[in-house]
């Protein structure tokens, strides 16, 4: 029996000027490369849990209007987030028609099972670990349930984790290869549509099977790029540096989700540095301490943050760890002023890469809720506007307009060519007198 494994994949944006502007600004432009050759990490851990008796087919599917041959698969596995979601139901709506069932998963349709299952066989809610294995085995039997919920959500242990099957993947499409050490984040942003809509702990992966995963990687690749798929490593400090003695020896070069935290320990940075991180992204959100105001529900650490972040930026960056601090544009704190108040701070601060993106209410996020309790919503359930850089909301201090083109003057100076060449001539400047570098 033959499973397709199907990632509505790449990247997306509707809003033309934009698009048109990601076509031609060099900052847009690389950056837009490197994401979009990343593989879908969470099908090639449906396949690695599959067991051996199934076949498995690995696809990703751009583009829906490209695809008019449908293939001889006996179960149809589908993952996608929200901005190509419609695109991932009429696929699924596809194959159904020809009698062939149809699984989901994923974090929108985990917000939304309801939703889904109007376009699916089976939907399934959260984690795919401890879910998938029953499933294979109902499909058997020809008894798919309608839904696969966790019974403890988020409870699934991360040192159970099969290998992805890398395998699965043709070597020269990739550029950069995920794997994932943990799942969660302790702090709660407002906005945030990550691993932490499936688990409200912050879970590790154990060191050997971190390990265990970057052979099987190098086994393929002979010296890759890899991306952890963390929301936010270096939590738990003692494990991740445990993690990084273990890379060290690995000869890699990697990047990583983190938070501004990791500036206070020096330890850490070095071992960062020793075991080929290249560059870290941190949501910084904005420069704005009324922006930042609330928007991380625990504590407000984000705006308790504020004051450390230049001096932050400046002790990861010594340590030759670029710092891609990104923003949020609409937040309710921001008024029209903060377009220019982001450009000033990302050139004052020596930050090496910058990513701007509206603020964007995604299904099961407490801002979703919000908005749409306030009434803010402009089109409710248009998913393909989730892309981040599309707007879908009515902004607190500014129109609509405002917003827009604020951020399209804020994207044509950020990503020019010289504001490009002089963040990183500053970089490159600051890193022959530091002594953290070496
Ligand atoms: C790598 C990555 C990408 C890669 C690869 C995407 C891919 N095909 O997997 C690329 C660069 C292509 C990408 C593109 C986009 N991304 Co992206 N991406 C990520 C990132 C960094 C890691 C995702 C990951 O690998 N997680 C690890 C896996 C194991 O977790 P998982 O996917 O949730 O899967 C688990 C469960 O959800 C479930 N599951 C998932 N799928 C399925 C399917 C089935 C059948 C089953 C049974 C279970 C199941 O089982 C898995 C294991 O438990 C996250 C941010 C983050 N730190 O997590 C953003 C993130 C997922 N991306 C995001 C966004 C917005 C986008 C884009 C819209 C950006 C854009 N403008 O184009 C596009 C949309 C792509 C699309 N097709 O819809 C948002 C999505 C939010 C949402 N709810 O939709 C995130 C959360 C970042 C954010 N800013 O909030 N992305």
């Amino acid at each position: 029996m033959k499973i397709g494994l199907i990632a509505m994949s790449g990247i997306r944006a509707h809003n033309e000027e934009l698009t048109q502007l990601g076509l031609t600004l060099p900052g847009f432009v690389e950056r837009g490369k490197v994401i979009a050759s990343l593989p879908s990490l969470s099908l090639l851990t449906l396949a690695a849990l599959t067991p051996k008796k199934f076949e498995v087919e690995y696809k990703e599917i751009a583009d829906l209007k490209d695809e008019t041959d449908f293939l001889d698969y006996d179960l149809v596995a589908i993952s996608s987030f929200s901005a190509q979601i419609h695109e991932a139901y009429e696929l699924a709506d596809r194959y159904r028609q020809r009698n062939i069932p149809v699984v989901m998963g994923g974090l929108h349709v985990s917000s939304i099972p309801e939703e889904a299952k109007r376009h699916s066989t089976s939907v399934v809610i959260g984690e795919a670990e401890p879910l998938w294995p029953q499933l294979l085995s109902d499909f058997e039997k020809d008894q798919l349930k309608p839904y696969y919920f966790q019974s403890e959500p988020g409870g699934f242990d991360l040192a159970d984790a099969p290998i992805p099957r890398y395998d699965l993947l043709q070597p020269d499409k990739y550029n950069r290869i995920t794997i994932q050490t943990s799942r969660g984040c302790p702090h709660r942003c407002e906005f945030c549509a990550s691993s932490i809509l499936l688990t409200s702990k912050y879970k590790l992966k154990p060191v050997p099977k971190v390990i265990e995963e970057i052979h099987a990687i190098k086994g393929i690749w002979n010296r890759p790029f890899i991306e952890f798929a963390d929301d936010n490593s270096f939590v738990h400090r003692k494990h991740y540096k445990k993690l990084l003695r273990a890379l060290a020896k690995e000869n890699l070069r990697w990047f990583t989700e983190t938070d501004l935290s990791v500036a206070q320990d020096d330890e850490l940075l070095g071992l960062m540095r020793d075991s080929g991180c290249k560059q870290v992204l941190i949501g910084l959100e904005s420069p704005r301490r009324d922006s930042l105001d609330g928007i991380e529900l625990n504590a407000n650490w984000k705006m308790r943050k504020q004051g450390k972040y230049r001096a932050a930026i400046e002790k990861i960056q010594s340590h030759g760890i670029t710092v891609n601090g990104c923003f949020i544009l609409g937040l309710d704190g921001d008024t029209p002023a903060v377009f220019e108040e982001v450009y000033n701070f990302v050139r004052d601060s020596g930050l090496y890469e910058v990513q701007i993106t509206f603020m964007t209410p995604f299904p099961g996020t407490p801002l979703y809720h919000r908005l749409k309790k306030e009434g803010r919503i402009i089109r409710d359930r248009a998913w393909e506007l989730c892309t981040l850089f599309d707007i879908n909301f009515l902004p607190k201090n500014m129109t609509v307009d405002e917003l827009q083109e604020g951020f399209l003057w804020l994207s044509k100076n950020l990503y020019s060519k010289n504001a490009v060449q002089e963040r990183r001539r500053k970089f490159r400047g600051m890193l022959k007198q530091s002594p953290n570098f070496r």
